[in-house]
């Protein structure tokens, strides 16, 4: 081996080792195909949460709910399909009455309102599906597929536009901000109900 080839092997003995310790990788005898590996890995690692305008794909849950009247009228295979269609993965769902005292926390915002008893009465008429859902971005996308409020200004396709004609009946639920949603899954779900799993299309969906 000449002096030259020595300089090179050490160097990349050097970089190898460097390479290692940042990973937390005891062993220095790393062979130069794995610190590419390495390499490649990091890069990828950080590209991984980018999508292609290099704007970050945040992966969100949301907390989604069919409301009584979704449920009477037999709605809520379709507001599930919708949210599958889209690409989004389920995390939780569970089939509930609920109680006075969640819908006052769920509504903490609104209860000065001058609607929030008849609002009460209405969510405690029936069974609600409650579920958390899963995917890049989605709690602005949900918001948009839910759609306004007021059924009657919501567009035409969102869930509440072609369900719905009144706001007081409005059939769906979905969380207004990331923070929104936080608090709203905390308070309807227990951590060991959200389900962590691969979904097998999730690389065809996205960049996650
Ligand atoms: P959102 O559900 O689109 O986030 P919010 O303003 O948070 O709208 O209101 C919560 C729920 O209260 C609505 O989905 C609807 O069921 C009900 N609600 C809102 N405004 C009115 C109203 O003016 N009359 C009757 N019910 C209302
Ligand atoms: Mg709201």
């Amino acid at each position: 081996m000449s002096v030259f080839q020595r300089c090179v092997f050490q160097r990349l003995l050097q970089q190898v080792s460097s390479g290692a310790r940042g990973r937390n990788v005891t062993s220095g005898l790393v062979s130069v195909s794995t610190q590419c590996a390495l390499w490649r890995g990091r890069a990828t690692a950080g590209a991984g949460y980018r999508n292609k305008s290099s704007a970050p794909c945040v992966k969100e849950r949301t907390f989604i709910a069919v409301k009584p009247d979704g449920v009477q009228r037999r709605l809520v295979g379709q507001i599930i399909h919708r949210f599958e269609r889209r690409g989004f993965k389920l995390i939780g769902l569970k089939l509930l009455q609920v109680s006075k005292d969640l819908l006052s926390e769920h509504y903490c915002q609104l209860t000065k309102k001058p609607f929030y008893p008849d609002l009460v009465n209405y969510m405690t008429s029936g069974p609600v599906v409650a579920m958390v859902w899963e995917g890049p971005d989605i709690v602005k996308i949900s918001r948009m597929m839910v759609g306004h409020t007021n059924p009657a200004e919501a567009h035409a396709g969102t869930i509440r536009a072609d369900f719905s004609f009144h706001v007081s009946r409005n059939v769906v639920h979905a969380s207004d901000s990331t923070e929104g949603a936080q608090r709203e899954i905390q308070l309807w779900f227990d951590g060991q109900d959200l389900l962590n799993w691969d979904c097998i299309d999730q690389s065809v969906t996205s960049e996650l």
